[in-house]
């Protein structure tokens, strides 16, 4: 895909006609009308099904419409009425198909049957469900448990997810890594360490209650839309909509509500950022710190800004903390932040003049060298003012997937402590591993090292989605077996180990028929709700089966004998994995299939909402940063290197690309582009349009390049570019990655800009 940009700076809301265009577009091209039209009406609500999009809260009582352009995009990509059967794969080879483009390979519509790569054809080929389930247990069963990878990515239920948990456990591994790793675990290992829980303290209700409103590095308009329903209400009240990302991203600026006739035809759309700070790349660390060193320093002055009272009866370290910040001097402040003490000091007023504050962010923080580091620092500046465990106040990490939040509650982790082991033990008679498993970065580096002989991917993507795909595609080639559970073809299929199969799933928008009839799944979103999802269009095809059968398929061909658990009546009825899942935990679980159906779900408990601090110190944690560069070993500064962040575009999934439009950064037609600053395209005498490659600059023996980008003049800092993921993914070193949560460091990768010749193709 070599097509020309069309760059047109938008200047419309986000929401608005622009997103019923967009909807109808891909609505009209997926083949759909009425029947989507229905379904959408049942998204995100109780008797309906949950969004197979982002996991953002669903508010109760639900809107009319409880979904958003892109939520509305991804059912109808699910729903499509187009089809990958057996007779497309005779007619293309798997060579043939790597050529196409990411978009081109799921647009071509759903898996209909299970399918096993034969080599002599080098053609994907149909067999019975019996018959792969047979040939992958009898090939698991010849490895040592190490050697398999089971990841998940985040889509699949919490029922599938504990039986996945269960078969990598019984089979003997806990390489359980999964989509958070590359996502939100930093928050998952500073959350715990600072206020007790892994997860944010927000629930929608606060939004009610909230006088201002932190949002840093989260694209809310084209990534959790939904929660500019909140951001609207809020910003009616008054409430002040602080955005603190080094893009100037317009879907953030104004919004008007596309449900709402009479917004859209009358009124001006709603002011939804009230100020915007666009810092360095990774500079979120530096601006944190000076946020604290401000107030600290205030308050040493004689002001009254600190929450005193909270601080001693609730934290712990804050003296240390507070010397830290002291120590830190402004013109490293500046440097590191890319914002002037002038700047800092305003968004210091702000917050000590508001009496409760929410933190929301997303993958500006977490996907940092220091992605710990920030999320740390996000709590410590609540903290001073007493803003977590009190209403309309806390901490609000927008999670990705759509029950990613769930899959690592219920024990997808490779962290051995993190799971109910010995309970799991007992209920199920055997003994479960105890070594740490790899997360995605370890598996990745495994399969490189050709150490491991299986992956197995409950959904996802990862040849694209990781980091390193130089190193990465050829090893995976070379994997003795690949199992893709999936409903679409992506790039992780083409690019298959030497055994390889494609067991294709109903999507949780389908009828999911067993034996007591249809059944109900659960997911959690992220605000710790824990809703049900019901299927409610027939099957794709008559040939698939849901997630959990295909894995208590594997877990039957694989495990050894064992009467517990029943995986047939498990696939039978839910309601027995439920019971099962609330037996394991029940401090979480208790009467799960009872609570899950009254309206609005169940919140799974939180106690640092009840300032009750599950930590060590059995206090709230302030833990200052090692130090203020976000990415101390990979200086950007200087010697023409840049920090490039690969963010999403308004028309992709993840991998999953819906279009080459990003309307809200009025990039049209291609995603090849690299978008900066135009003091930067002088200095390097670059015109728009103008192709270049970018190279990373390591000192590792590895040449890693990008070309054939087309450069966009965009509002982003000097210094800083961005572009998109999967497509820069081959820049990204394997061990570019936060230091304690190994979440690879997307959002800097430090880079060289090469001109390409104007003949380049
Ligand atoms: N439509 C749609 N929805 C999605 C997804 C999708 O691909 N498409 N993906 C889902 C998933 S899995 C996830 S994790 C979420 C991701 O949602 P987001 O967290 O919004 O992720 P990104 O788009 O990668 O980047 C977010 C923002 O971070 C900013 N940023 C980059 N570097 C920095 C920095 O150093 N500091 C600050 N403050 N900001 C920075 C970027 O400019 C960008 O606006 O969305 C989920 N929802
Ligand atoms: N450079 C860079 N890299 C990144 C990121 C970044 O911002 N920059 N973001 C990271 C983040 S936050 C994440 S979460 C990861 C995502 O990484 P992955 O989880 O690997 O990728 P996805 O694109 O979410 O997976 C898409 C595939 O899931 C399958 N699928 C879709 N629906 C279903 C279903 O219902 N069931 C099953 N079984 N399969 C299904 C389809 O085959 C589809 O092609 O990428 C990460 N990689
Ligand atoms: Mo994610």
């Amino acid at each position: 895909m070599t097509d020309d940009v069309e760059h047109v700076p938008y200047d419309g809301p986000s929401g608005g006609w622009g997103s019923v265009k967009s909807l109808k577009t891909i609505l009209r091209r997926e083949g759909h009308s009425v029947s989507t039209s229905l379904a959408l009406r049942k998204q995100n609500k109780d008797d309906g099904f949950m969004c197979v999009s982002c996991a953002w809260a669903k508010p109760n009582p639900p809107h009319l419409f409880e979904f958003c352009e892109n939520g509305a995009k991804a059912t109808a990509w699910d729903l499509t009425s187009e089809r990958l059967e057996p007779d497309f794969f005779a007619r293309h080879t798997v060579t043939e198909l790597e050529s196409w483009s990411d978009h081109q390979l799921e647009q071509g519509g759903r898996l209909t049957e299970p399918m096993k790569w034969d080599a002599a054809t080098d053609r994907y080929l149909p067999l019975p469900w019996d018959q792969a389930f047979a040939e992958i247990g009898t090939a698991l069963r010849g490895m040592k448990p190490d050697e398999a990878i089971f990841y998940a990515s985040g889509r699949a239920s919490n029922e599938a997810s504990y039986m996945y948990q269960l078969l990598a456990r019984m089979y003997g591994t806990n390489n359980l890594p999964d989509s958070s790793n590359m996502c939100h675990e930093s928050t998952s290992v500073a959350l715990p360490k600072t206020i007790g829980v892994p997860v944010g303290t927000v629930t929608l209700d606060d939004f009610e209650h909230t006088d201002l409103i932190l949002i840093f590095g989260q694209n809310t308009a084209t990534n959790s839309p939904r929660m500019l329903h909140q951001l609207d209400e809020a910003s009616r009240r008054g409430v002040p909509i602080i955005t603190i990302n080094p893009l100037r991203e317009k879907g953030l600026e104004r919004f008007t509500n596309p449900q709402n006739p009479v917004q859209m035809l009358l009124s001006p759309s709603t002011r939804i950022t009230a100020q915007y700070f666009q810092l360095r790349p990774g500079g979120d660390l530096a601006l944190l710190t000076g946020l604290c060193k401000s107030l600290i320093e205030a308050e040493d002055n004689g002001a009254t800004v600190l929450d005193q009272a909270f601080i001693a009866q609730h934290t712990h370290g804050f003296e240390a903390f507070a010397r830290a910040m002291r120590g830190h001097d402004w013109k490293e402040i500046e440097r590191h932040s890319g914002l002037t003490h002038a700047q800092v000091e305003d968004i210091a007023t702000l917050y000590t003049r508001a009496n409760k504050v929410m933190g929301v962010y997303g993958m500006g923080l977490t996907q940092h060298r220091a992605g710990v580091d920030n999320v740390q620092m996000l709590a410590a500046l609540l903290f001073l003012r007493g803003n977590i465990g009190k209403q309309g106040a806390g901490i609000c990490p927008v999670r990705g997937h759509s029950n990613v939040q769930g899959q690592r509650a219920v024990w997808i982790t490779e962290k051995p402590e993190l799971a109910p082991l010995d309970k799991l033990g007992e209920m199920y008679g055997f003994s479960p591993p105890r070594t740490k498993g790899t997360d995605v970065v370890d598996a990745a580096g495994k399969v490189i090292k050709g150490q491991a002989k299986a992956v197995i991917q409950l959904g996802g993507n990862l040849v694209r989605s990781l980091p390193e795909h130089r190193l990465l595609e050829p090893a995976w080639r070379k994997l003795p077996l690949t199992v893709m559970i999936t409903t679409k073809l992506n790039r992780s299929h083409l690019i298959h180990g030497r055994a390889a199969y494609l067991l294709p799933c109903l999507s949780r928008i389908e009828i999911d028929r067993q034996a007591t009839g249809p059944q109900v799944v659960s997911m959690e979103d992220s605000t710790s709700f824990i809703h049900p999802s019901h299927g409610m269009r027939e099957p794709a095809s008559e040939h698939l089966l849901s997630e959990p059968a295909i894995i208590a398929g594997i877990a039957k061909a694989t495990l050894p004998s064992n009467p517990k658990p029943d995986w047939d009546a498990w696939v039978g009825n839910y309601e027995l994995v439920r019971e099962a899942i609330a037996e394991t935990f029940p401090k979480w679980y208790k009467d799960y299939n009872q609570r899950m159906r009254q309206p609005g779900g169940f919140h799974r408990a939180n106690p640092a909402r009840e300032r009750i601090w599950e930590t060590k110190t059995g206090k709230a944690n302030f833990l200052p940063p090692k130090s203020l560069d976000a990415n101390k070993d990979t200086p950007v500064e200087g010697f023409g290197t840049f920090a490039l962040m690969t963010i999403r575009s308004n028309d992709q999934f993840n991998t999953t690309i819906y279009g080459y439009d990003d309307r809200f950064r009025g990039i049209n037609g291609s995603r090849e582009v690299v978008m900066m600053n135009e003091r930067d395209m002088a200095r390097l005498a670059l015109a728009p349009e103008q192709r270049v490659s970018l190279i990373t600059v390591a000192d590792d023996g590895v040449h890693r390049e990008v070309g054939n980008l087309q450069v966009v003049p965009f509002d982003i800092p000097e210094g800083a570019l961005a572009a998109y993921y999967p497509e820069c993914n081959p820049l990204l070193p394997l061990w570019h990655h936060a230091e304690e949560s190994h979440v690879p460091a997307a959002k800097t990768i430090p880079v060289k800009v090469r001109r390409m010749s104007p003949a380049a193709p």
